[in-house]
């Protein structure tokens, strides 16, 4: 897993508060390039299909609700070997165990109000990519 490009949310209960600017401000001083950014309501389907890989845990049904709470940005980063870099920065699902100076141990509420989304391998980050922005919208 090296690739160039990772892709990232912030979620619901980041934009609500106020945390995009402070976010995006640790996405830029970690040395990370943003090629694609939109703010989006995502429709119930599109959070549906997002987490498919999730169906059937006991979380996924709030996780769909939360999702579609309100607007996010999505977004694609580019660094050297941008998935794990990017995991680091955002630090644990669980913001309990997140380790200081990570965005999720600075702005999540909870495990399910975690601030960020960050891919988990190249794989998933080419198709979570592909999922909100077309080739016109990549720069
Ligand atoms: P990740 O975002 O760190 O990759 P995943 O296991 O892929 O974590 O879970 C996706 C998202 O589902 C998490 O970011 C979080 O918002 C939510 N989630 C995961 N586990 C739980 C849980 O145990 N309770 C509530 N929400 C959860
Ligand atoms: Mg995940």
């Amino acid at each position: 897993m090296n690739g160039k490009y990772t892709f990232s949310i912030i979620k619901p209960d980041a934009v609500r508060t106020g945390k995009t600017g402070p976010i995006l401000a640790m996405i830029n001083e970690a040395g990370f390039e943003i090629t694609a950014m939109k703010m989006v309501r995502m429709t119930l389907d599109q959070a549906e299909s997002f987490y498919a890989v999730h169906k059937g845990k006991p979380f996924y049904e709030i996780l769909v609700e939360f999702m579609t709470s309100g607007p996010v940005f999505v977004m694609i980063l580019r660094h050297e070997n941008a998935v794990e870099e990017f995991r680091r920065l955002i630090g644990a699902t669980d913001p309990n165990k997140a380790e200081p100076g990570t965005i999720r141990k600075l702005f999540a509420v909870s495990v399910q109000m975690n601030a960020v989304h960050g891919s988990d391998s190249d794989e998933n980050a080419e198709r979570e990519a592909n999922f909100f922005f077309s080739t016109f919208e990549r720069f």
